[in-house]
């Protein structure tokens, strides 16, 4: 599978917001997995063309539009409001009935943002600064929800992050075997199951009052943080489709998996992907250093690096289950795409437990 092409009924979209300009043209934008992104240029007379991101949402993946966009328009109003002016954030575009979306005559879901200029995401780290302003910008970002205010925020998705009821979905699915592919995936299965009890663990603790939940965004990889071009200075968290109440530490460890590993995700020799103990103690400095630093608990602070392989884990038997259901949740490039990533995530499990004596030795040290 090739980009997501422009479809065919775009100029009926246009007209269900309040775009300015003349409209040039539209094209696939970024690497995320989940909605149709484009960048649309218009025309306004100006020297720069004002551009726009306009995404089609993926109403088999958020069965409930309406609610998610109720959480994104809140969280875009909370976070302006405290920005203030000249603020960089993630700024929606209002639909010509003043909503937060609209709907095409084929059924799409449709949502514009500002096109936050100046700007660019990354889809793997390339230097510690940049995992420093990922990991100081999503910290100080779930701060900020921490006095959102008005009703619980909508689960977008059901049990996000709840890892024993993805290990659930996993076993279903290998039990079903619709794409016959199960045989041919022995290892990874065996790899899943060797690591079970770690599906419960933070579940356990939650229950027991040991750690806490709180509004979080859910989906910190990299590429959901935009840095600035010249000063590389982290400007604004994207990616809203997932913030509801979960665990800080699922932030940590899904920042932790994406920016102090050696790899991209999808890597196709495992074999490159370990953790970067460098690059973990930068994320670990930055998080701890923003707001949300003064907020967690001793026992969550020592749980950071088991938060980065629990992610990893859990991705991985996102992507097996995927795969052994026939591709449906995931972008995939080519056939293999989510077996490649799933054996990728694992080993980033593997260099994760056989480093854990490292990474607590880092927590222990980092204030
Ligand atoms: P997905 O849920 O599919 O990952 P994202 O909302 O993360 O979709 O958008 C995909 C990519 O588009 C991002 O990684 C980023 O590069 C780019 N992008 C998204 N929103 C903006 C924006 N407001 N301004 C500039 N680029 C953006
Ligand atoms: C998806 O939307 P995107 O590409 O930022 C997924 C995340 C996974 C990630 C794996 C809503 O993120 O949960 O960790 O792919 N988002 C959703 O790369 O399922
Ligand atoms: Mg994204």
């Amino acid at each position: 599978m090739s980009e997501t092409p422009v479809p065919s009924h775009f100029a009926e979209v246009l007209p269900l917001f309040q775009l300015e300009g003349r409209f040039d043209r539209a094209a696939h934008y970024g690497s995320g997995h989940i909605n149709d992104t484009f960048v649309v240029h218009c025309d306004t007379g100006a020297a720069q063309p004002r551009r726009y991101i306009a995404q089609r949402i993926n109403d088999r993946i958020f069965k409930n539009v309406p609610a998610l966009m109720d959480n994104v328009r809140r969280v875009t109003a909370h976070l302006a409001a405290k920005a203030g002016a000249g603020g960089r954030q993630l700024t929606l575009i209002s639909a010509a009935d003043g909503g937060a979306c609209a709907r095409d005559a084929h059924g799409g879901w449709w949502r514009f943002y500002d096109f936050i200029e100046g700007a660019h995401t990354v889809d793997r780290v390339t230097n510690e600064a940049e995992a420093r302003e990922a990991a100081r910008a999503f910290g100080d970002f779930q701060a900020q929800l921490a006095d959102l205010p008005g009703d619980r925020l909508h689960e977008t998705i059901p049990n996000f992050h709840h890892t024993r009821s993805r290990f659930e979905n996993f076993r279903r699915a290998l039990a079903e075997d619709k794409a016959g592919r199960a045989a041919e995936v022995q290892p990874e299965i065996d790899f899943a199951f060797a690591r079970e009890s770690d599906a419960d663990l933070l579940l356990g603790l939650l229950a027991k009052g040991e750690v806490s939940e709180r509004v979080t965004h859910n989906d910190t990889k990299i590429n959901n943080v935009m840095l600035d071009d010249a000063t590389h200075l982290a400007v604004a968290v994207i990616d809203l489709d997932t913030i509801m109440p979960g665990l800080p530490l699922y932030d940590f460890g899904e920042m932790m998996r994406t920016s102090a590993s050696t790899a991209l995700e999808d890597d196709p020799e495992p074999a490159n992907m370990r953790v970067d103990l460098r690059l973990f103690s930068v994320l670990v400095e930055g998080y701890l250093s923003s707001a949300v630093g003064a907020v967690l608990n001793a026992r969550e602070r020592s749980l950071l690096g088991f938060a980065g392989k629990l992610m990893a884990y859990e991705n991985g038997l996102r992507f097996l289950t995927d795969y052994l259901q026939g591709d449906t949740y995931y972008k995939i490039k080519y056939p293999t795409h989510n077996l490649v990533r799933t054996r990728t995530q694992f080993a980033l499990v593997r260099s994760i437990e056989a480093q854990t004596a490292e990474i607590d030795r880092i927590l222990a040290t980092v204030r």
